[in-house]
């Protein structure tokens, strides 16, 4: 086959909503470095540096061929100095030694270990190491801890949901939940989001929005629907949050990464799944179902489009769509609504 046109680094927009961007990333040497940095960062609450280096790998991400010197990159936007020194070490290298130094430290392995659990945020994680704690075995022998229901489900289902989601198997819950609205109502709307919806071959859960033609009825869908789902004995775990919308408090102004639908966080039980010696132990060795990690939001028809969009990702196309829409449109973006600050 004929090889891409290049892209001109010159054309790549600053904002990753105006750049086509594949599945495939031809760059994942320099990517997989930064997002190191970035969470680094990100658990010392160093907030500027994390962007910049999120936002560094997702233009790299989006280049149909892969950097082979440190001059291809020079009308790239988004790659500050400290990106191309570490690009240069790798160039040069094949490695990063500051990348290597975060991967060795204890503080960053510890952290990147606890929150890898279910329920456990940069913020537990470090008042777990702050006490001395290191291990799994340290949290579950620590008397004075108390779990919550999210951590406790975390960690009794660790392997399963620590092994990526196929393609395959998003498409099986789907069909379950399919099946469950719709013996809830007839007029249920299903929409497969999240990675999923980008055409993403793996992800570490799955995301669906459920709704309802009839406006209002959507609240109840998503009661009836969780217990269907436990009448059914495949709803291993439900953390479901209640709507706090309201139209007439809209626009908010100030910058929301969460929005106020109805929604819940789930652990299910997907059965016939092909379960092989996983990462984690053997969790599900031989036993013909996994547990994976699925989230429902639900809001109301009219914040249909709003919803989908902001729940599809990737989280960096979010950001900048909010910013693009700001910044270039003087216009509000968020998960509930657009609007049109001159009006
Ligand atoms: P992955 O699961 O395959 O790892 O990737 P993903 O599907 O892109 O990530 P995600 O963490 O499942 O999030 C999907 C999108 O949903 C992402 O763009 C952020 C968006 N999102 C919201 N609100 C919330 C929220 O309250 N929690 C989470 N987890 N995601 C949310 O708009
Ligand atoms: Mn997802
Ligand atoms: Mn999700």
């Amino acid at each position: 086959p004929e090889a891409p046109a290049p892209t001109p680094a010159s054309t790549v927009s600053q904002y990753a909503c105006q750049r086509r961007t594949t599945t495939e990333n031809y760059n994942k040497i320099f990517t997989d470095a930064f997002e190191v940095l970035a969470e680094s960062y990100e658990f010392n609450e160093i907030e500027g540096p994390c962007l910049a280096f999120r936002r560094a790998a997702s233009v790299l991400k989006s280049l149909p061929w892969a950097v082979q010197r440190l001059g291809a990159t020079e009308d790239l936007p988004c790659l500050g100095d400290h990106s191309k020194a570490v690009m240069e070490e790798i160039l040069q290298y094949g490695r990063s030694f500051e990348v290597e130094k975060v991967l060795s430290d204890e503080r960053y392995q510890t952290l990147k270990l606890f929150t890898s659990v279910f329920g456990v945020g940069p913020k537990t994680g470090e008042k777990w190491y702050r006490r001395g704690l290191r291990s799994f075995s340290d949290i579950l022998a620590e008397p004075s801890i108390q779990l919550n229901r999210m951590q406790q489900s975390g960690f009794l289902h660790y392997g399963d949901i620590s092994r990526a989601v196929s393609k395959a198997e998003a498409q099986a819950l789907g069909n379950i939940i399919d099946e469950a609205v719709r013996a809830i109502t007839p007029d249920a709307v299903l929409a497969l989001t999240g990675g999923f919806r980008r055409g993403k071959e793996f992800g570490h859960d799955v995301d669906f929005i459920v709704t309802t033609t009839e406006q209002g009825k959507e609240k109840r869908l998503l009661t009836s629907l969780i217990d269907q789902l436990k009448e059914q004995g495949i709803l291993l775990f439900c953390d479901h949050q209640a709507s706090t919308f309201d139209m007439s408090k809209l626009p908010s102004h100030r910058f929301e990464a969460m929005d106020h639908f109805a929604k819940c966080f789930l652990i299910l039980r997907l059965e016939g799944s092909q379960v092989v010696g996983g990462l984690h132990g053997a969790e599900g060795d031989g036993r013909g179902w996994r547990a994976v990690r699925v989230d429902l939001v639900s809001p109301p028809i009219d914040r249909y489009a709003f919803a989908l969009l902001g729940w599809t990702g990737s989280r960096q196309f979010e950001r900048d769509l909010r910013r693009f829409a700001r910044t270039e449109r003087r216009m509000l973006l968020d998960n509930h609504a657009l609007f049109d600050k001159t009006k």
